[in-house]
């Protein structure tokens, strides 16, 4: 399994609700590096972007306002297959559904307010981090503690 980076934003719902830093924690406290980290208000075209691939949805329009309501926290996370184990991470879509112990299936229960998005491949996530971050908000560095974390030949 590779290293990989992934994109996450912290929803308005989770800014709102004062989840932000238990939310963190969780990605933290499994062993995920942060690289990026920062807030901001997106607007409407940034959604609609990020969002097209629901264009036709019925729900797109709220699905925009309720994202643009408020500023939210953008992350950029680094680890071991993390695009995979951050979407395991956060859950099924609909948080009614997510399993207990995941962010989504803890910490929400509606299907547009799930409190989290995840990149769903290597190739989107690269395109959202580039689509979010420039280069110089992002960070490579090695965690003192990563030999506790990996063995020598996962890394
Ligand atoms: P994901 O966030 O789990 O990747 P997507 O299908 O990419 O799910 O949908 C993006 C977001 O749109 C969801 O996280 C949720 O906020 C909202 N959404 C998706 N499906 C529905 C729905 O059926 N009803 C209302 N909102 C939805
Ligand atoms: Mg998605």
């Amino acid at each position: 399994m590779a290293v990989e980076r992934t994109l996450i934003i912290l929803k308005t719902d989770a800014v709102n609700r004062g989840l932000c830093g238990e939310i963190i924690k969780r990605l933290e406290g499994k062993g995920l590096k942060f690289v990026g980290l920062k807030m901001a208000w997106l607007d409407e075209k940034t959604l609609r972007e990020h969002y097209a691939h629901l264009a036709s949805k019925p729900f797109f329009p709220d699905l925009i306002e309720f994202m643009s309501r408020s500023p939210v926290v953008l992350a950029v996370v680094e680890g071991r297959n993390a695009v995979e184990l951050v979407r395991n991470l956060c859950g099924v879509t609909d948080a009614n559904k997510a399993a207990p112990g995941t962010i989504r299936g803890d910490l929400a229960l509606s299907t547009s307010r799930n409190v989290i998005h995840a990149s769903d491949s290597l190739e989107t996530a690269r395109k959202e981090i580039e689509g979010f971050f420039k280069k110089e908000e992002l960070f490579s560095y090695k965690l003192s503690n990563s030999k506790y974390l990996y063995a020598e030949d996962e890394l």
